[in-house]
């Protein structure tokens, strides 16, 4: 089954900056579809367990710092390589290095504010969707289009 899902947030620098239109419109149009969506803070214990291999490094403070200032946008979307095609659009973790084109190298041009987080891994992605969303918060829907999106080939 080639059809994955992966976790995205849109941090509190996109959401303040007026970008959660914007972000989620370049996954929307891609023809990934979104299968979860909320707006919430993200808490210090949630910090922990989502950067969990984070802790203790020395950007761990400002890091959490940041992501708990304000709110942020969780989203799950799904697609084929789900996990893959989401890393390639964000492009590379400091915005000062991201390709134009991606959303880091189109949105910004900080270091550690970086506008949006994608699961690097499908084992990740599974660890972290279970995070932020519970499974009630997943929706499995047909669109009206998506046999132009995916198909068989993709899910094969
Ligand atoms: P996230 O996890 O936010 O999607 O980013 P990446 O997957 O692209 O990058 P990462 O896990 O290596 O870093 C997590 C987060 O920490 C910030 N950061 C990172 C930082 O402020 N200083 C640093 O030196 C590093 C390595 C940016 C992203």
């Amino acid at each position: 089954m080639a059809i994955e899902r992966t976790l995205i947030l849109i941090k509190p620098d996109g959401v303040q900056r007026g970008l959660i239109g914007p972000i989620l419109t370049r996954f929307e149009t891609r023809g990934l579809k979104v299968v979860g969506l909320k707006l919430m803070k993200m808490t210090e214990q949630l910090a922990s367990q989502h950067y969990k291999d984070h802790v203790g490094k020395g950007f761990y403070a400002g890091l959490v710092k940041f992501m708990t200032s304000s709110p942020l946008v969780a989203l799950c979307i799904e697609g084929p390589k789900a996990v893959e095609v989401a890393r390639k659009m964000m492009g590379k973790t400091f915005c000062t290095d991201a390709e134009a084109g991606t959303i880091r190298g189109d949105f910004g041009v900080s270091r550690g504010m970086n506008l949006i987080h994608g699961s690097d891994s499908p084992d990740s992605a599974r660890r972290e969707i279970g995070l932020f969303f519970k499974p009630e918060e997943l929706f499995e829907y047909g669109r009206a289009g998506d046999a132009w999106v995916v198909n068989d080939e993709d899910r094969a």
